[in-house]
């Protein structure tokens, strides 16, 4: 393993962007965070004062190239990432690329085939669940085969409020149900053959001619089947549970059960209340994932090896999250059809 930390260019410095970049200046070992790109460079600008020391470019493609920058973190938004990732895999940088991996089938697979004919496995997506300890140890449990055969899983996932407007129907599926689709195929250790998506009556807080919540259900190939609560208008906070049901047994993640047992009513009065807090967001219900993950990526980079999630899994998150969108518009199980797996370079 080199000596020297790697030298870490994040492309986009959002809300998941900023995060990441403050983690890697601040808490990641042997890295340093080199670089960081955004096209809103007054944003970007503003960051790297207050992280200190990191160079600026308004251009993407421009960090990419970066003779200074060993690695790359991509927060862009999906609709840039294949250009983005075919930068990357033409210089033979490792990308820890945020979920999705891009927006349609075809582009990943393009992905796919850039990394293969490079001879070397560059990409990691961000789905930073598998990082979660407690989804580890479910993980563990479930692969022991002590309850024998995993036969359901049941996944809830809420967020406090989403970005409006932009937040329609679709992005529910492709933004917020791609981790449960991942989940679902990591816990499971199998590939989603179905995909149903039902519309219940939507929240008053969803925007005009928004599904929200939606359930969906998943049919594994080997016949399990996963069901999922996704409600991304909620007003109650950051809730991701999962429940798995297996021959003799049973276990559930993500109860908030460290939290501190209180009651109580408002200053002016009104319904009592009890209980821990509830996150407001992923960026502290998953802190400890994310730490994990983006650690766990740069040991690997360093020792010129890739752990986690592959372009292949994004790809397949991706021809779930379409099957999904198009289930959505029907109400009608659609079949998911994946090309033959790609043996790992
Ligand atoms: C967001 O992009 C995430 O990845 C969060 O984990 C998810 O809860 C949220 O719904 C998405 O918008």
């Amino acid at each position: 393993m080199p000596d020297d930390p790697l030298r870490v260019g994040v492309v986009g410095v959002g809300v998941m962007g900023a995060d990441h970049a403050r983690r890697l200046a601040g808490r990641i070992a042997n890295a340093t965070l080199a670089a960081i790109a955004d096209p809103d460079r007054d944003r970007a600008q503003e960051l790297a004062t207050q992280l200190g020391g990191v160079r600026v470019h308004a251009d993407p493609l421009e960090l990419i190239r970066d003779d200074g920058v060993d690695a790359v973190l991509l927060a862009s938004p999906g609709s840039v990432h294949t250009e983005q990732l075919l930068a990357c895999i033409e210089r033979g940088t490792p990308v820890l690329c945020e979920k999705p991996l891009t927006m349609d089938s075809e582009s990943s697979l393009q992905v796919i085939e850039a990394e293969r004919a490079a001879g070397r496995s560059l990409i990691q997506v961000g789905f930073m669940r598998r990082f979660d300890p407690e989804y580890m140890r479910l993980k563990q449990l479930l692969d022991s085969g002590r309850w024998g055969r995993t036969l359901l899983l049941h996944q809830t996932h809420r967020n406090l409020t989403v970005p409006n407007p932009h937040f329609r129907s679709e992005m529910i599926v492709r933004d917020s149900l791609v981790h449960e689709v991942d989940c679902a195929r990591f816990l499971l250790g199998e590939e989603i053959a179905s995909v149903q998506v039902i519309s219940p009556t939507p929240t008053r807080h969803a925007l005009k001619g928004v599904v929200d919540p939606q359930v969906s259900i998943f049919r594994m190939a080997s016949g399990a089947v996963v069901t999922n609560e996704v409600f991304v208008n909620s007003r109650t906070g950051y809730e991701v549970r999962c429940e798995a049901v297996a021959e003799t047994g049973s276990a559930i993640i993500g109860r908030p059960s460290s939290g501190i047992y209180t009651t109580g009513v408002g200053p002016d009065g009104g319904e009592g209340t009890w209980g821990g807090g509830i996150d407001p967001d992923y960026r502290t219900r998953f802190e400890r994932a994310y730490d994990i993950e983006v650690q766990a990526w740069v040991d690997a980079s360093r020792r010129g090896e890739l752990v986690g999630p592959t372009s292949w899994d994004g790809y397949a998150s991706t021809v779930v999250c379409t099957a999904g969108m198009e289930s959505l518009s029907t109400g009608a199980p659609v079949d998911v059809v994946l090309r033959a797996p790609v043996t790992r370079t």
